[in-house]
């Protein structure tokens, strides 16, 4: 369906990032905001599933296990509702303004966790298309780390989910995340243009090197704008 407000005719850049837990996605978002936002870029962070009100009360909801009695086909409903609300009043608007958006995790992440659960790609493909409404990433970073590495990093968190401990999702053995690595690994290879994938075992200070050189060929010709801000184009 032919939309005016499509993401090629939006002013901003919207990037997803993605990868195992414990991968580093939250730790290298800070330090790629910092880069973009020296540059005089308006930058607005947000993650899945949340980033608004309302997918935040969902978010709370399908993390605490709660929703797991709905099974495999109603939870990626759950975070299908998140993601519509999401992109409808954060992810768009700010995009729409010139601002550039870096989600912690998108829709890459139900292809992956759902997908895993036994969710068939035509279904993956509907609910996709309804939650997104017409916005894609520019640029996917997916962040690849041995589960093993991964969860050793998370373990170190407190043991509850109110205090930031295991999830419904960490708490599953590490042969599913192990799966769960894999299956990220063939989306990047069937999108290559849209995916950068970046070895997360590395130093975090290497890590973010390797981001911001792939963020740099992506976004040559918008980061060699003098995006300083009293010159910012679109509020950029
Ligand atoms: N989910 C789903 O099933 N379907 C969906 O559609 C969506 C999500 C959108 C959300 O969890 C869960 O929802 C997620 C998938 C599922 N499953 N789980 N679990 P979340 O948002 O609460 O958590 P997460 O996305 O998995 O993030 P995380 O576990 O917090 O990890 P992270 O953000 O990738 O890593 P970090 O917080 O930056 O770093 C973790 C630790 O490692 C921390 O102590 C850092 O200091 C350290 N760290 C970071 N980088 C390094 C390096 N390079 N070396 C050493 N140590 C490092």
């Amino acid at each position: 369906m032919w939309r005016l407000n499509r993401i090629d005719l939006l002013a901003g850049r919207f990037i997803t990032v993605e990868g195992g837990e414990g991968a580093g996605k939250t730790t290298q978002i800070t330090a790629l905001k910092k880069r973009l936002n020296d540059l005089g870029i308006d930058v607005v962070v947000t993650r899945e599933p949340g980033g608004s009100p309302g997918a935040e009360a969902i978010r709370e909801v399908i993390l605490s296990g709660k929703a797991k009695d709905l099974g495999v086909r109603g939870e990626a409903l759950l975070f299908a509702a998140a993601r519509a609300d999401h992109v409808d009043t954060i992810i768009r608007p700010a995009l729409a303004k010139g601002q550039w958006v870096i989600s912690d995790r998108f829709a890459d992440s139900t292809r992956v966790y759902q997908g895993e659960g036994g969710l068939d790609d035509s279904y993956l493909d509907l609910l996709e298309t309804v939650a997104v409404d017409g916005i894609r990433p520019d640029l996917t970073i997916l962040i690849d780390i041995p589960a093993k590495i991964g969860l050793a990093r998370v373990s170190k968190r407190a043991t509850t989910v109110a205090a930031g401990g295991p999830d419904r999702f960490e708490a599953e053995d590490t042969k599913t995340h192990e799966r769960r690595r894999q299956l990220f690994l063939n989306l990047a290879r069937k999108e290559p243009e849209r995916f950068a994938v970046i070895d997360g075992t590395e130093a975090a200070d290497h890590v973010e090197k390797d981001i911001w050189s792939a963020v740099e060929l992506n976004f040559e010709s918008d980061l060699s704008l003098d995006n300083t801000p009293s010159t910012a184009i679109g509020g950029r």
